[in-house]
């Protein structure tokens, strides 16, 4: 081919792809829009800022007949992993100490990434947009070869909170929602006006989605996509000034993302734009079998020193 002709050729490839080119339906908002955070310069905490004793005493208020409900999956060799995580349990058995009392010990050693499997709950080392995580915090700035030195799990303390189940699979008359349905701002305010609630700030949000229902039983489904909150109903709810944001699916958010374009755009919206910690993989058949949507929510994370997450067994309480 001549060069003028394979310099044509060229042009029109190019324009092709120009046409097609897809604008992405959401980015991360520039620095000078997101840093400081509403919580200042330095924070470290984001929304977790929120938990003040009030919002325990009014959490305490929702408790009426002391029931438990736990909202974790058991971590074992049934749970679903996403890419290439693992929870491998090696049983170190029984060591007879010395004593006329004949003490035997028994004792585990496992290897994971502890911060995110099973029921887990994120924190902003774990996500960030190019090299900047929550509050424009810059990764080579704040982790060393051991660990993240700023927002660490070990920093966020407990949540004792108002909890509520948005129950999006009952309001839409399903046990599950379908593979990647994404989650609107209509049924979002469709299921809460149902189940006659409204949100407060400081709320413990989460969302039923009806997909635990295959954890651990459909696990190569499990994974594979999810139906979840879309963009425009985390903005929803993310003005409403939650403590966090939960669900029954792997990231809360749907996944993919009906925009080809992006790749779990919730997972920075939240973490990184809003310091809005997520938690997922929650257990929540028996919440919603039970209707119950309103109650005290209870979650201490690990104390990793530096970690991205903690895996986490959160509790519902009324
Ligand atoms: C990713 O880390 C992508 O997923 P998750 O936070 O859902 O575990």
């Amino acid at each position: 081919m001549k060069a003028a002709t394979l310099g044509g050729a060229l042009a029109l490839v190019l324009a092709a792809a120009t046409a097609n080119a897809q604008t992405p339906s959401w980015a991360v908002p520039p620095e000078s829009a997101r840093c400081p955070s509403k919580w200042g310069a330095g924070d470290e905490r984001g929304a977790g800022n929120l938990m003040k004793p009030a919002l325990v005493l009014e959490a305490a208020k929702l408790i009426k007949t002391g029931e438990i409900i736990e909202l974790a999956h058991v971590l074992g060799p049934a749970m679903p992993f996403f890419g290439t995580r693992r929870f491998d349990v090696h049983v170190k058995r029984t060591f007879m100490n010395t004593g006329s009392n004949e003490r035997g010990s028994n004792e585990e050693m496992v290897l994971s990434e502890i911060g995110q499997v099973g029921t887990q709950f994120d924190g902003f080392a774990h996500q960030s947009w190019r090299n900047q995580h929550y509050n424009c915090f810059k990764t080579e700035e704040i982790s060393s070869r051991g660990m993240f030195n700023k927002l660490g799990i070990h920093q966020t303390g407990a949540f004792i909170t108002r909890g509520v189940m948005i129950d999006v699979a009952g309001f839409k008359g399903v046990e599950m929602l379908g593979d990647n349905y994404e989650i609107t701002v209509e049924d979002i305010e469709g299921a809460l006006k149902k189940q006659n609630l409204t949100l407060k700030e400081g709320d413990a949000v989460i969302v039923n989605t009806g997909w635990g229902k295959i954890y651990g039983k459909e696990n190569a489904r499990y994974v594979k996509s999810c139906p979840g909150l879309g963009v425009k109903a985390a903005q929803f709810l993310i003005a409403k000034n939650p403590i966090l944001l939960g669900a029954d699916n792997w990231p809360v958010e749907v996944a993919p993302n009906p925009d080809p374009t992006l790749s779990l755009p919730l997972h920075q919206l939240a973490l990184v734009v809003n310091g809005v910690h997520l938690l997922e993989n929650l257990k929540l058949d028996e919440l919603a079998q039970k209707q119950v949507y309103e109650f005290a929510f209870m979650m201490q994370p690990l104390k990793i020193q530096g970690g991205t997450g903690s895996t986490v067994s959160p509790i519902a309480v009324r």
